[in-house]
């Protein structure tokens, strides 16, 4: 049972999400995603239009989606990597070597992000219906 963690806020879900969620999942058998809190949305200096309740229980109705717990700080990857047992780290290509530290715990992967889409995009299009 290979186990595959992620992390994200996960805003108003769209299709390069879906992406992400897919490719992790293909890559083990149980996909753990641990998804920001509006606390920590708020380090990010991120406003999500969905709140951590509504954001945890759309990622939960996700078919690629095994367990949602939440993230709430930068440093608890390493804690959550053991915790978990996962056996590979993956998040989209934004973020190519920020978490390579974590290259001793576990497989750390990083997957090219789907282009021209973003929960910003979607936000600034619907406004301006
Ligand atoms: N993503 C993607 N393609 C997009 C948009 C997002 O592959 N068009 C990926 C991101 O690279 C990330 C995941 O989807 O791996 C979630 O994206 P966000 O919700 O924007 O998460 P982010 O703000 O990058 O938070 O500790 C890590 C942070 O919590 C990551």
């Amino acid at each position: 049972m290979k186990r595959v963690i992620t992390y994200g806020t996960f805003d108003v879900l769209h299709y390069g999400h879906i992406n992400l969620l897919k490719r992790a999942k293909a890559l083990g058998d149980y996909l753990i995603v641990a998804c920001s809190s509006d606390e920590f949305n708020k380090m990010k200096h991120k406003e999500s239009f969905y709140t951590f309740e509504q954001r945890k229980m759309i990622l939960e109705s996700v078919r690629y989606v095994d367990l949602v717990i939440p993230e709430s700080s930068w440093e608890q990857k390493r804690e959550d990597v053991i915790k978990y047992n996962a056996d590979i780290f993956v998040m989209g290509s934004d973020w190519t070597g920020k978490f390579d530290f974590l290259s001793d715990l576990c497989e750390v992967v990083y997957l090219p992000r789907t282009p021209d889409i973003s929960s910003t995009k979607v936000k600034n299009m619907l406004n301006t219906k």
